[in-house]
């Protein structure tokens, strides 16, 4: 059954990028049905309010009881920034994971993001698999919280105790290079990588587009990076984020790149505007590898 949800909108290509309002998108439709839609968005929501949690909190986790200011943090370490975003995309590509049955990683880039996997992590279950003490219940998600960019406990970028983590944050700019590196020689492989606006500001990730010429559609994975445009590094103004939508395909098409954007705010189109993008990337990506499998000059080692 198709959701009731408002569907997204072209976007106008003389335009900058705007994060706000109903979701317009390169690729349209609305492949989620409302009962999808719903358990996607809860599934986020719980996300993002762990996210708070480990940014915020050192008691008092379910916010059972009036809050305190002894039960926050004193100071604030790790940013908001990133982590809706990422727990979005994260959310997404989790959905083609299981309709496809997908080989597949994600890695973290932006500053300080920790917690958009962090929480998924333990949403999932194998955070308290490797540390117990952080249990599914109130008492492992204090700790959990607590943990979170303070003494004794863990980083605010994904830092090596990560289950399942390969890429260390705290250096912006390598996220392209590790997630294309994921992929060399490893043909089922689908990495998706989120780049941030401000990380995609430092030398190291501007030239890293690059990567994509040494990867071989046959003998390689595939590379999905998302550049997640949120307008801002920690509270500084982006490039990429404030020049046109013309301008900035113009320059990832000259990376050898097929941009397509997906923005606003409004979280029911979005979804629907950010499931129908994503899927159709993956079902690209198996179109070229097809396409090149019938490609004699490319069969050949
Ligand atoms: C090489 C390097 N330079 C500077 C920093 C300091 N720093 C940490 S987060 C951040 C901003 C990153 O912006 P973005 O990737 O857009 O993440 P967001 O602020 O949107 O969460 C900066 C400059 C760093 N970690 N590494
Ligand atoms: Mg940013």
């Amino acid at each position: 059954m198709k959701t009731l949800a408002r569907t997204s909108e072209p976007i106008r290509a003389d335009e900058k990028i705007s994060a706000y309002g109903t979701a317009r998108s390169t690729v349209m439709g609305t492949p989620l049905s409302s009962d999808e839609l719903h358990k996607i968005d809860a599934y986020w929501r719980a996300s993002l309010y762990l996210s708070l949690g480990m940014l915020y909190l050192k008691e008092n986790p379910l916010l059972r009881e009036p809050l305190k200011i002894e039960q926050t943090k004193p100071r604030l370490l790790g940013h908001w920034g990133s982590d809706a975003g990422q727990s979005f995309a994260y959310i997404h590509f989790n959905r083609l994971i299981n309709k496809y049955d997908l080989n597949a990683i994600f890695i973290s880039g932006p500053g300080h993001g920790a917690p958009a996997v962090l929480s998924n992590a333990y949403l999932e279950g194998t955070y308290s698999e490797i540390f117990p003490d952080k249990s599914e219940d109130a008492e492992g998600m204090q700790r959990f919280f607590k943990q979170f960019s303070f003494p004794g406990g863990i980083g605010s970028h994904a830092t090596p105790e990560t289950p399942g983590s390969i890429h260390e944050g705290g250096e912006l700019g390598y996220s392209i290079s590790h997630a294309y590196g994921t992929v060399y020689d490893h043909p089922d492989l689908i990495t998706l990588v989120m780049v941030g606006d401000g990380e995609s500001e430092t030398g190291p990730l501007a030239t890293s587009w690059h990567s994509n010429k040494f990867l071989n559609p046959i003998t390689d994975g595939a590379v999905l990076p998302v550049l997640h445009l949120n307008g801002y590094k920690i509270n500084n103004p982006t490039v990429l984020a404030r020049i046109s939508h013309e301008e900035l395909e113009a320059l990832f098409v000259g990376y050898g790149y097929t941009p397509y954007f997906v923005e606003g705010s409004d979280t029911q189109s979005m979804h629907q505007a950010m499931a129908a993008t994503l899927e159709h990337c993956v079902l690209a990506d198996r179109e070229d590898v097809t396409a090149a499998l019938a490609d004699d000059r490319l069969a050949q080692p």
